[in-house]
């Protein structure tokens, strides 16, 4: 009942609507930051609930006719309250990157020092690189993964933090496949008088799902996305401990955003719902089951995965000593062009510029969504490593494309 007619007279548009359903349900969805989101989700972000204006929190806002959104982002903000053991939560941020900068606004000042992990090490744009906002205000000292293992070396975070005395540490990652552990920032932070900040962007499916360690009870303020393992729509979230909540809840209105998408602050409470259920748990599980697989499938393809491995839902591969041509921009082309997306990425110390890369990232939440189990993890790490080795074959790689959509049909993402 949400559309006043079914008939819509823009074929254009919704005709690229359904190619791209097309696309995504054909193919192999391998980015680790997307997913599948439920029929309720999107049922939720498409409804009337766009028409409203709301700027302000549940009780507080500019516009009169907010009772019924009121109760919508209440909803949203307890569950995740309690789904994540949190003080305090402010559901509106538009974006990770936008929760990012909403969180340093309410606790720093320009040119304070933060420690981040480097985007070229798997961090975050938002986490101090120099061509974002986050690199131009505050006074980012990175920090890296050590050449010998790929792993964060917390000693050296600890001895960065000594040296610079930071205001605030930052943990979290975009690319790095190996578990973080918020107590041993939370003690450095504590040691050096900083504040905490997790940005649980990647990882919020898996900490709900009760598979990763929870930040919450460490870190001063916990960021994430809702969009990629927690499965929910295209959106930010902020928690954070009660003393915190008045300058978060400012930071992000009036200070950073403006009205709330209550559209998709609907679809956030719909995700916080989905991801309490004992299913979610096993979906969560076999995220990091099927990663595992892929990873050692992949190995046994003769590529090399950045730190050996995985323990997360994502794995960097170096393509390098499959293919020393092999670029990963060439890859994530050829890759398209059979039916499996993934992104490329730099390893890290890599000599080729972001837009080259000498590998890829590759995740397993979406895949994982559709039902897919180790067996499967075996085909696909088989069908990346054919297109790859006959990359210059147009048949070989239509015929792996075929497979794919074979591969794909049994496990459908939509019904
Ligand atoms: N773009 C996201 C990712 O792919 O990890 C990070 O913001």
């Amino acid at each position: 009942m949400p559309f006043p007619s079914d008939t819509n007279p823009d074929t254009q548009v919704f005709d690229l609507i359904d190619a791209e359903v097309q696309r995504q349900c054909t193919g192999l969805q391998l980015i680790a930051s997307e997913n599948f989101t439920s029929p309720a989700v999107m049922n939720a972000v498409g409804s009337a609930l766009t028409n409203k204006y709301a700027e302000g929190y549940p009780g507080k806002r500019y516009y009169g006719g907010n009772a019924i959104v009121d109760d919508i982002e209440s909803l949203a903000i307890e569950r995740v309250k309690a789904l994540f053991g949190a003080d305090h939560a402010n559901v509106q941020p538009h974006s990770g990157a936008n929760a990012n900068m909403c969180a340093y606004q309410a606790i720093l000042e320009p040119g304070d020092t933060v420690l981040g992990l480097s985007l070229d090490h798997g961090g975050h744009l938002t986490h101090g690189s120099p061509v974002n906002a986050s690199g131009k205000l505050y006074s980012f000292v990175p920090y890296k993964v050590t050449p010998g293992d790929e792993r964060i070396d917390m000693d050296q975070v600890r001895d960065l933090a000594l040296q610079h005395r930071p205001k605030l540490i930052v943990a979290g990652t975009t690319s790095y496949p190996r578990r973080l552990d918020p107590a041993a920032f939370k003690a450095i932070a504590d040691e050096v008088g900083a504040m905490f900040m997790f940005d649980a962007a990647h990882l919020a499916g898996l900490i709900a799902g009760g598979v990763y360690p929870n930040p919450v009870p460490y870190a001063d303020i916990v960021t994430f996305t809702t969009h990629k393992t927690l499965r929910g729509p295209r959106g930010g979230t902020i928690l954070c401990k009660q003393e915190f909540a008045a300058a978060i809840d400012k930071a992000v209105f009036p200070g950073w955003q403006g009205g709330p998408l209550e559209h998709v602050i609907a679809g956030k409470a719909v995700a916080f719902f989905e991801a309490a259920q004992p299913s979610f748990k096993e979906y969560a599980q076999q995220i990091l089951l099927n990663a595992d697989a892929l990873a050692d499938a992949l190995v046994q393809q003769g590529f090399r995965l950045v730190s050996g491995g995985t323990d997360s839902h994502l794995m960097v591969v170096d393509l390098r000593p499959f293919d020393a041509d092999l670029t990963g921009k060439e890859a994530q082309l050829v890759l398209d062009e059979g039916g499996i997306t993934l992104n490329k990425n730099n390893v890290p110390d890599d000599p080729r510029s972001p837009f080259v890369t000498s590998g890829v990232r590759i995740g397993t939440p979406s895949v994982t969504t559709q039902g897919m189990k180790e067996p499967q993890m075996v085909q696909i790490a088989e069908l990346i490593a054919r297109v790859l080795r006959h990359r210059t074959d147009p048949t070989a790689v239509a015929a792996a494309k075929a497979d794919v959509a074979t591969l794909c049909a049994q496990f459908p993402a939509y019904v």
